[in-house]
């Protein structure tokens, strides 16, 4: 009990909420008071402290007291608590990722939203793919500039099997400013937006948006992927690509993931699809899945065993997709060892 009556602090009161509701009438008047932020503060303790009472909690209330700058006392503590631990480099004023509202220019923790409770950043690798000649004619104005398309993922360690960039046909992608001169980044808007609040651009929050191109008129740029096994790779029509993740540009490895794999089996399969894009078959025919992890009895491709094995018929297919993705990504994580690059020889077990 004597820490209960130490910490009168939020979520103290929060979880008294529900008592204090059921027992005390509350009426319409009281509510417009509560928009004095610090209203609440003398409000609701009482009420929180009867009801501890009532419980039959032997509290002494004495000890109670508020925790924030109200009371000039405890604000001075915890003044001079963080300071000594400034001082000893104990703590560091700084960033970290958060869900953020531009409007109040501060972190919106969970219960301050009205939707979205339980949403968490998730954190992506970007790969910077930069465009290289030929350009297509909606990139022209930037010849001689750094252009790149940014993919996000999940799985930077299997770069080393990229064979080709997926982009929605449909979406429309902004080209808009880096932070560094001369420098352009290809994203859906949304992507950008986000990545204005993580210095990606000039000005904090500020876009400087160059173009908008629908990724129909992007399929075919040759890009150069960071460890590609193949240079250049292409940009290439994928229909399930969600204009509200990451980037919206994915980067395709067909021996790890079986959407990668199923989607590009569906443009080397399909003449038709290839011409409806535009697309040469040279930018597709010749790029097969690389061999980049071996998962013991299931071989080094296991995107594409996965597929067979599910009867995958195409990248619509979602309901097999999902087996083959959870059997792939389950063997791989727990018994995939890499055998190129910086994690030859590393698995789940020894990481
Ligand atoms: B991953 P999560 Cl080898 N629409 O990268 C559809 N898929 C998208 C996307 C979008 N807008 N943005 C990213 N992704 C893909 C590599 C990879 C990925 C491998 C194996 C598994 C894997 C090569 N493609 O993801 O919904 C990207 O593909 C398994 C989940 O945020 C990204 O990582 O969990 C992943 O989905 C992000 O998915």
């Amino acid at each position: 009990s004597l820490s209960l009556s130490l910490s009168l602090s939020l979520s103290f009161i929060h979880s008294f909420f529900f008592l204090s509701f059921s027992n005390y009438p509350h009426t319409e008047e009281e509510i417009p008071k509560f928009a004095d932020a610090e209203y609440w503060l003398g409000y609701f303790p009482p009420l929180a402290m009867k009801d501890m009472d009532r419980l039959g909690l032997k509290v002494d209330w004495r000890r109670a007291f508020v925790t924030t700058p109200v009371n000039p006392f405890y604000d001075a503590f915890v003044r001079w608590q963080f300071n000594h631990l400034r001082a000893k480099e104990k703590i560091k004023f700084g960033k970290r990722y958060t869900i953020y509202s531009p409007k109040d220019g501060q972190p919106c923790m969970d219960h301050d939203r009205s939707s979205g409770e339980g949403v968490g950043p998730q954190e992506y690798t970007l790969i910077k793919m930069r465009v290289v000649e030929p350009l297509p004619a909606k990139l022209q104005p930037f010849k001689g500039k750094n252009i790149f398309m940014l993919a996000a993922t999940l799985r930077p360690e299997t770069m080393y099997g990229q064979t080709n960039c997926w982009l929605h046909p449909d979406i429309s992608y902004l080209v808009f400013a880096a932070s560094t001169p001369d420098t352009f980044y290809i994203t859906a808007t949304r992507a950008a937006r986000n990545m204005s609040f993580q210095d990606l651009t000039a000005a904090n929050g500020e876009i400087n948006p160059v173009a908008t191109i629908k990724g129909a008129d992007l399929m075919g740029t040759a890009l150069d992927a960071p460890y590609a096994h193949y240079n250049p790779i292409y940009a290439l029509p994928m229909m399930t690509i969600k204009e509200d993740k990451g980037t919206a540009v994915v980067t395709s490895v067909p021996s790890d993931a079986p959407d990668d794999w199923a989607a590009l089996r569906d443009l080397k399969n399909k003449p038709d699809l290839r011409a409806k894009f535009g697309l040469k078959d040279e930018m597709v025919l010749p790029f097969d899945p690389v061999p980049i992890i071996e998962i013991p009895d299931y071989g080094n491709l296991a995107a594409v065993k996965a597929c067979d094995e599910f009867k995958v018929a195409s990248q619509n297919d979602r309901e097999n997709l999902v087996k083959a993705k959870d059997e792939v990504y389950r063997k791989g994580f727990y018994d995939g060892v890499m055998f190129i690059g910086k994690y030859k020889s590393v698995t789940s077990r020894t990481r």
